[in-house]
This record gives C-alpha cells, sequence and structure tokens, in this order.
C-alpha cells in the first residue's frame, strides 16, 4: 500500500468515518500462532490499519518479525517510531514526528535529520505528523522529556495545532500515553479539531466503547489502542466495532 496510505485515510474521513489504528509494540508481543490469531480478529472486526511501534527495546529485527506476520492482510502498517531505530522498508508508511512539547532538540527535530535519508531510501510514505503528549505521558514522556501539556488546558492543545498546521503538518496525534489511567480529553479534542484542519488521532488509555464513542463524537479522525489488544482483546474487539460503526454527523448537515 506504499503511497497510498494518506489518500486511504482522507477517503474514509470524506466518506464520514472514523478510523481505528491498532498499535502493536513489538517489544510486548511473542511471534506464535496467538499472536497470528490475534492479528487476524483485529482484522476481521474491521481495525483500519495496523500502526507499529514502541519507545523501549524495539529492535529492528523485532519490528520486522511483526511486519512480516502482518503482510498477508490487505490493511496499511504504518511505523509509529520512537527514535530512528523503528525504520523498516517492509512497513508501508511512518508517522513523520515531531514531538512539539519536548524540551529536547533531539525529539523536535533531530532525530527527524537522522532519519530523513533512511525514510527516503526505505521509500517509505510519510505522514507529517505533531506529536503532543497530554500529561506526564508515562514512558514517552519521560524519554521525550516532554513540557507538560495539561489535561485541561485545551487551548494550550489547541495552540500547539495550530502552530502544526501552520508549519505544514497533516496529522496531530494527542497522546495521553500507553497504559495512561485518562484519556486526553473530548473537550481538548473538540477544541483542536475546530481550530485546525488537521487529521486528529488520539491514543493513550482508550478501554472502551465508551470512552473511544466520545472521542470520535469530539471529532477524532483516527482512535488508538494498543494495551488493551494485549490485556483485554475481547473488549478491544468491542472499541473497533464502536470506532468503524461511528457515523460522523458533518458540521455543515442539517
Ligand atoms: C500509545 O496511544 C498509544 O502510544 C496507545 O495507548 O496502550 O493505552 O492503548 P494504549
Amino acid at each position: 500500500m506504499k503511497g497510498k496510505v494518506n489518500s486511504y485515510i482522507e477517503e474514509l474521513i470524506d466518506k464520514g468515518k472514523v478510523l481505528h489504528f491498532s498499535l502493536i509494540d513489538p517489544d510486548k508481543v511473542g511471534l506464535n500462532s496467538n499472536f497470528a490469531n490475534l492479528l487476524e480478529k483485529l482484522y476481521k472486526a474491521g481495525t483500519s490499519a495496523f500502526l507499529v511501534g514502541g519507545t523501549i527495546g524495539v529492535t529492528q529485527s523485532k519490528l520486522e518479525g511483526v511486519l512480516e506476520y502482518m503482510e498477508d492482510f490487505e490493511i496499511p502498517k504504518i511505523i509509529f517510531p520512537s527514535n530512528i531505530n523503528v525504520l523498516s522498508p517492509m512497513a508501508d508508511a511512518i508517522l513523520f514526528m515531531s514531538l512539539l512539547n519536548s524540551d529536547d532538540m533531539y525529539y523536535i527535530v533531530g532525530a527527524q535529520v537522522v532519519g530523513a535519508p533512511l525514510v527516503r531510501q526505505m521509500e517509505l510514505e510519510v505522514l507529517p505528523t505533531a506529536y503532543l503528549i497530554i500529561g506526564e505521558g508515562g514512558t514517552a514522556g519521560h524519554v521525550g522529556r516532554v513540557r507538560e501539556i495539561p489535561f485541561e488546558n485545551s487551548e494550550l492543545g489547541a495552540a500547539y495545532a495550530m502552530a502544526a498546521q501552520f508549519l505544514g503538518m497533516q496529522y496531530v496525534y494527542l497522546e495521553a500515553g500507553s497504559g495512561s489511567s485518562r484519556t486526553v480529553s473530548p473537550t481538548m479534542v473538540k477544541y483542536v479539531s475546530k481550530s485546525t484542519n488537521l487529521k486528529v488521532i488520539v491514543g493513550g488509555g482508550i478501554r472502551s466503547p465508551e470512552a473511544a464513542k466520545a472521542l470520535c463524537e469530539a471529532g477524532a479522525n483516527i482512535i488508538v489502542t494498543g494495551t488493551l489488544l494485549e490485556t483485554e482483546p475481547e473488549r478491544a474487539i468491542k472499541v473497533i466495532e464502536a470506532v468503524t460503526q461511528f457515523k460522523v454527523v458533518r458540521k455543515d448537515a442539517k
């Protein structure tokens, strides 16, 4: 699907859909029949894409082991990079991200400079993404030296998203952190969605169809779940169904 991932996402959004991305951390899954079954279940439930990445412990060989298991499923395989070690030509696309609320230049532009030639060589489709960590953000927040955007400060989240749009980015990923005890608030999602034309990705701590639906109603275009796939796959399937069956009521609808 190389070269077609952005248009695949846009077409679904244009049809009034919300997408669901299944996040697989190569450091947390075993490459065995259970994993193959899990992928099959996620695909059959209608997940829109596989997102692959993790903050620590990911090697290229672990990443490629996971991508090999995903090969036969006809949905995009998208890299969610934490650093330049999380790259492979076996994926279709990459969330080419800048952690805009980091205090460390490396996560804003340094890793991107080192990684860009590799991304070009691997012919990965690039999805230009502002990555914003809301709250302390768990491991990603710690490693990324995050300057916290409080959960309640929707105006600040929206200001970062507007800056991202004005810099030419196309996606914004609002991240509460993997396994977070709370999700990004629907209020912040609404602020970001209303004040930009970015495609809004929301992840971190989403554990129920109700929580996912509230984020869809607020204007999320893509919902990401990771931990739940590993801990409660049946519940994860309910989240996938809730998201992919959600119908967006257009703002201009009468
Ligand atoms: C983490 O947003 C993702 O980067 C998913 O979070 O593991 O909590 O679903 P969870």
